[in-house]
């Protein structure tokens, strides 16, 4: 295309959304509240103790409970049944699925969200063999001594152990099931939000019911808002009056502190007290609205029904889509995010590069400006590892392309990448150009690949390239042919060190209601986007994966970023937080989002690192940093119109901080990949709240400005400029050790720290080891061979414990046994390195020449009888000597630590060291 016009249609859709989104920031009348959509407005007005829904017929099939549902409100007119099935799931998984009995006289059926629960999920069911009816309630084993009470008039579910109720659905009777219907005589459905009308051509359908945890001393999880980590109740306080929404949307200059929807949408809900976390999770993509209702929400109601003070009621309304939902008993946080992976998978291993540093820009303007970034880290020593392209590196915002006169070369500058083991990111959005001569508009008009509008044509929205269509990803046959695009026959100018990153696929669409797609455009099957809306990004990224899955040998594990997510994306790729601001409350705000991300599922997240929008100040930028180096994804990004910020731009003291923090990480990255093996394991999340490793301890309940990596560490934020003295809570009753100085300090105490601009706060926890790799590299992958330290941080019994996970860091050969899994254990002055591999140790081919060259040992007291002069590595029957006293740990002064270096024993073997 002629360059001018481009260059004017660029224009023209940068005032589109400058129209849209005038640069005042929030507009939060372009988003539809509660009062404006009828079905979120009618279920919020309804009064506890409505439902007169009750249960009959209960029998047992093929191995669930099932029974008819009747009469569920007094005001409505009577319907066909509804069809109730519980069904159970090994270790403590109550199903919850209510149907119309009867094919709806339309014929539409509920869409039921595919791909989502994990395969072979059914092979988990428990049969359940017997139930007792007895008194209107028939009850029914669970696990571990949790029954199912099924109280029949008014329906109730409670899930119970001995005497005492866990979670109940329904107690408060605001059970409503819209069953799908005729349009009745002069009936309108439509429905008007600004200047875009929804034609609803089934109708209303919507589904609301309450879950109440008792004596949970909060609520968590149900993300993307930002919001702090402890959900703040939204009925019966001032502080909120929206409840969360579940809506994926491209929301402008978005708030730090607000319960609007933002580009993901995860339906499960963590509770906690000090003796159980439990969880619910409604498998439902449809627009969904959450409240947490306060504790007396309910006190103008003169019943029986009042909210005991001691529980948390919720109230979850959906517009359309099925009941479908899933009950966690937990007991602990962990275990009940190992049920909810067990049902919707873990985060896939990552490659270790993409653990590693990411430089993001929108945009790098050319090959000259790469290459320059590029050889800038160099000269300034500093490591990263991805350079990343945002949409202006495309010809015309046609995606697979490269502008011909900004990236004449692309290869040659990916080879030049390569060479220092580094890797590029290029964004592919789903908002496919309606240009005829870009192929893959060509191809996809051909075959009638795209989304249709409600009059069955191709949909047409307003996006970034201009007039755009967007691929219906609900149907696997297009998935399939995206993810060929991506073959390096097809993607010209890719390499195999390409990958990906997919933005605006929630979708965004500018003009469009909301920012969004209609409502009633129509997907594969006939399905509206109603139905799909929640999912329909994480179709796009599950797509855009399997397209670098295919374009190899299949054996390069996937790297894909993705704006949208739902329930289930976790298995995909990673997930950012979308466009932050550059201020220290959105530096704040990243940490309760990212710990949201990770207990529902999503364990590879990170924050804008600097802030998406607006010019951080050097403080601030060196601040973010030093907490981003701690996010699980750690990338740098920044919009088009603020001032370039690479670390060496700030000059000094600046760019070192920067350097320190960012070293910091690549220290770590052993450690950090170990934690993503845990998580693509147990679910368990590599960046935790403290109350997942301190659950009995109430006062972490609310905590979101410190927070958990893994077991070992410790981090506490610096979320205010010219701070010097910071407060922190280490909990529990062993030490904690300073991760810069060694410094040792109690557990269970609140401190006032004194901090400068140096560092955050960071601590390692006594009684674990923690694997690092301490020399200096460009990249990731260049520390491949290097040696280990292990840093051992003794309790007060004087003993630690660790893991390290190795493979080769980029294909799936792990999966056959292709890696190194050890366990470290200090105990009576002895440290010992056994296999964690299981009973085959062959490790099927992998081996790492690594050794360990330091082990640094926090804990031991000058008059401790040992480690005073010498230390045995027993395997070889040699004496070294071990240091003692104050010894540089990394760049302040060690206190009390003993550093035995070179003790020479290599990493894949077993071997113990006793300290003499
Ligand atoms: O592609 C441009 C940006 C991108 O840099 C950012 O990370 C995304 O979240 N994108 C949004 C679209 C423009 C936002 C104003």
């Amino acid at each position: 295309m002629d360059c001018n016009l481009q260059f004017i249609l660029g224009l023209l859709c940068l005032l589109v959304v400058l129209i849209s989104n005038p640069a005042s920031g929030f507009k939060s009348e372009e988003f539809r509240k509660c009062n404006q959509a009828p079905f979120c407005k009618e279920a919020r007005a309804r009064k506890p103790g409505t439902s007169k829904a009750h249960v009959s017929e209960i029998s047992l099939k093929d191995g669930s409970v099932r029974a008819k549902l009747l009469s569920f409100s007094e005001t409505d007119e009577p319907a066909g049944a509804l069809i109730l099935l519980l069904t159970v799931y090994r270790e403590g998984i109550l199903r919850i699925r209510v149907k119309e009995e009867n094919e709806p006289p339309s014929g539409k059926r509920r869409f039921e969200v595919p791909d989502v629960l994990v395969t072979g999920l059914e092979d988990r069911r428990l049969w359940i063999q017997r139930v007792s009816t007895e008194n209107g309630v028939t009850v029914f084993y669970l696990a571990a001594g949790h029954e199912v009470v099924l109280q029949h008039s008014p329906f109730q579910i409670h899930v119970r152990k001995g005497s005492e109720q866990l979670v109940s659905f329904n107690s408060k009777g605001l059970f409503h099931f819209e069953q799908l219907r005729q349009k009745r005589e002069g009936e309108n459905w439509e429905e008007t939000f600004r200047s875009h009308t929804d034609s609803r051509p089934h109708g209303p359908q919507s589904v609301s019911f309450d879950v109440s945890f008792h004596k949970a001393e909060h609520v968590y999880g149900i993300p993307e808002h930002a919001t702090r980590l402890a959900l703040k109740p939204t009925r019966g306080t001032e502080e909120y009056s929206e409840p969360y929404r579940l809506f994926n949307l491209d929301v402008f200059e978005y708030l730090e502190e607000s319960p609007f929807g933002l580009y993901g949408s995860i339906p499960f809900m963590l509770s906690h007290n000090q003796d159980r976390t439990t969880g619910f999770f409604w498998l439902n993509a449809a627009e969904m609205l959450i409240d947490v209702l306060a504790p007396g929400w309910d006190k103008e109601v003169d019943n029986e029904e009042k909210t005991a003070a001691s529980s948390i009621d919720t109230q979850w309304i959906t517009e359309s889509g099925p009941l479908d939902a899933f009950l966690f008993v937990g007991p602990t946080p962990k275990d009940v995010v190992k049920q909810y992976t067990s049902v919707t998978g873990t985060t896939t291993i990552p490659q270790y590069f993409a653990t590693a540093y990411h430089q993001c820009r929108w945009n790098y303007k050319d090959e000259a400006d790469v290459k320059h970034v590029d050889s800038k880290f160099d000269e300034f020593d500093i490591p990263y590892d991805v350079i990343w392209l945002d949409i202006e590196h495309t010809d015309g915002k046609k995606y697979f392309t490269w502008d011909p006169i900004l990236f004449p070369n692309p290869e040659e500058m990916q080879k030049k990448i390569a060479s220092k083991g580094r890797h590029m990111v290029t964004i592919v959005d789903p908002h496919i150009k309606r240009d005829d001569g870009y192929w893959v508009h060509k191809e996809a008009t051909e075959e009638g690949y795209y989304v249709k509008d409600v009059q069955g044509r191709d949909y047409d929205g307003w996006c970034w390239p201009g007039s755009s269509s967007y691929l219906d990803m609900v149907n696997p046959a297009i998935r399939s042919w995206w993810a060929d695009k991506f073959s390096l026959s097809s993607y010209k100018g890719s390499t195999p060190i390409l990958y990906i990153w997919n933005d605006m696929n929630e979708p965004s669409v500018f003009n469009g209601p909301e920012a969004s797609m209609p409502r009633d455009n129509l997907h594969y099957g006939g399905v509206e986007n109603r139905d799909i809306h929640n999912a329909y990004g994480y179709y796009f990224h599950m797509a855009s994966a399997e397209g670098l899955l295919r374009r190899g040998d299949a054996n390069d594990r996937p790297f894909v970023l993705s704006r949208a997510f739902f329930a289930g994306t976790q298995r995909v790729g990673p997930v950012w937080t979308g466009d932050n601001t550059a201020d220290w409350d959105h530096l704040r705000a990243s940490v309760p989002m990212i710990l949201t991300l990770g207990l529902t599922g999503i364990a590879f997240t990170g924050a804008d690192v600097g802030g998406f929008f607006g010019n951080p100040d050097s403080e601030l930028l060196t601040r973010w940093y030093q907490l981003g180096a701690f996010y699980p994804f750690f990338r740098a990004h920044a919009h088009l119109d603020t001032k370039r910020r690479e670390p060496w731009l700030f000059g000094e003291p600046y760019t070192s901080l920067i350097r320190n923090a960012i070293d910091t990480r690549y220290a770590l990255l052993p450690y950090y990949y170990t934690l993503f093996k845990e998580a693509s394991t147990t679910g368990v999340p590599v960046m935790r709240p403290l109350w997942m490793e301190f659950p009995k301890d109430a006062s972490t309940y609310a905590m979101d400005d410190e927070f958990m990596v893994g077991q070992g560490l410790l981090v506490r934020g610096i979320y205010a400029e010219g701070i010097s003295v910071e407060s922190v809570y280490l909990p529990g009753d062993e030490p904690w050790y300073h991760f810069e100085t060694g410094a040792e300090y109690a557990g269970g105490h609140h401190y006032k720290m004194p901090v400068t601009l140096e560092s955050i706060l960071v601590f390692q926890k006594s009684g674990t080891i923690i694997p690092r790799k301490d020399r200096h590299r460009r990249s990731s992958t260049q520390t491949e061979k290097d040696p280990f330290t292990l840093v051992v941080a003794l309790n007060t019994a004087k003993q630690a414990e660790g893991e390290l996970y190795i493979d080769d860091g980029k294909s799936y050969d792990f999966e056959k046994g292709a890696f190194i899994h050890r366990k470290f254990i200090f105990s009576k002055g002895r440290l010992t390195s056994s296999s964690l591999h299981g009973q085959d140790n062959s490790r099927k081919g992998f081996s790492s020449s690594s050794l360990v060259d330091r082990i640094i040992i926090l804990g031991l007291k000058p008059e401790e009888s040992i480690g005073k002069h010498r230390a045995l590595v027993e395997s070889v029957n040699q004496k070294i000597d071990v240091e003692r006293g104050p010894t540089i740990l990394r760049r302040g002064a060690a206190l009390n630590a003993v550093v035995i270096r070179m003790p020479n024993v290599a990493i894949a073997d077993d071997w113990s060291i006793q300290l003499l």
